[in-house]
């Protein structure tokens, strides 16, 4: 669990704030998920909106509450609770559910959650290529000068926000390479394929009820699918994401958010297929066949891998 020391945190009116609040994105992927399990579990917090798009994550206020300069941040009764996987333990042991905990409980189940969290929170970093890449235009999202001064400078030192700045001021120069591309294709191409393994025998991944786990990956899902790729290589998935869609919570924190983000999305992957770029032909150059690491045998059908186009130098996608 990461929480904050308190000496730690510089914005000290959140020392004073009770009950739950959550700062976090309308579209931020992270932010997406901690919000469906609070709704899920019905509890109350007040929501404190950090538009990313306008770089409120890089405020000195903001980044007195996480130094990290991400959302989503929790405050509970004071405490700052930052990292969404955490997050969604601490908000389910702190509020245990009447009904049923959405931790899963058995040994061999929590070893599981605890493979498949981390591992979905590595692939963090590829699902932004995924979104910058093909959901948002290089020219809108990135962000100027200014921006990744105030975000480099204010608050305090922290390693990990170096690395969010690093990552922003390549994508304002180079935006998303196609070696990004398909370095995150893979990723999740080899994801999927353990995440089907353990459909094969359930309708959740961990059991008969959802758990944090399908929580987490659902919000991938929805991101790499709305960015076009091409779910239908994995026929389990794809029913476990419909059978979570159909749940109002989760259908519902999806899609907040101002129109204009949201439908710039679909407008700007469609600009791209115009232009012969998309998501599931990046999937179709690599040849999956014949990586022996990825995973694959699972039953499920694999990419076609006849192209060789598969760009392997940094160019723009
Ligand atoms: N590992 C972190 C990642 C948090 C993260 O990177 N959040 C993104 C939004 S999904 C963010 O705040 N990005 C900063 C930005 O876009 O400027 C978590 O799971 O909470």
């Amino acid at each position: 669990m990461v929480k904050l020391d308190r000496s730690d945190i510089r914005t000290k009116e959140v020392l004073d704030w009770k009950g739950l609040h959550l700062l976090n994105f309308s579209q931020s992927a992270c932010s997406q998920k901690v919000r469906i399990l609070l709704a899920e579990k019905r509890l109350t917090y007040r929501s404190i909106e950090v538009d990313l798009t306008k770089a409120e994550n890089a405020t000195p206020w903001f980044l007195g509450i996480n130094p990290r300069g991400v959302v989503p941040a929790l405050a509970h009764d004071g405490d700052v609770h930052v990292e969404s996987n955490d997050i969604l333990r601490y908000i389910d042991e702190a509020f245990p559910s009447s009904g049923r905990s959405w931790i899963p409980e058995g040994a061999n189940e929590a070893r599981i959650a605890d493979e498949l969290l981390a591992r979905e929170d590595g692939l963090h970093m590829h699902l932004r290529a995924v979104t910058m890449g093909f959901l948002a235009p290089r020219a809108i999202a990135r962000k100027s000068d200014a921006e990744l001064k105030a975000y480099a400078r204010n608050g305090p030192d922290d390693a990990h926000r170096a690395e969010q700045v690093a990552w922003w001021r390549a994508f304002a120069k180079d935006g998303v390479t196609a070696q990004q591309a398909r370095d995150a294709v893979i990723a999740f191409h080899g994801a999927f394929a353990r995440l089907a393994e353990l459909l094969a025998d359930k309708e959740w991944l961990l059991g008969d009820q959802p758990t944090v786990l399908d929580i987490a990956w659902f919000i991938s899902l929805n991101r790499v699918i709305q960015a076009g790729y091409p779910i239908e290589t994995r026929p389990s998935l794809y029913r476990l994401f419909r059978r979570m869609k159909a749940r109002r919570a989760f259908a519902r924190e999806v899609n907040r958010g101002p129109a204009s983000i949201r439908f710039l999305g679909p407008l700007y992957r469609g600009w791209r297929r115009a232009q012969g770029s998309t998501l599931s032909s990046v999937h179709t150059d690599i040849e999956f066949g014949s990586m022996a690491a990825q995973g694959t045998a699972n039953g499920e059908m694999d990419a076609a891998g006849q192209s060789t186009g598969v760009v392997g130098h940094p160019r723009r996608l």
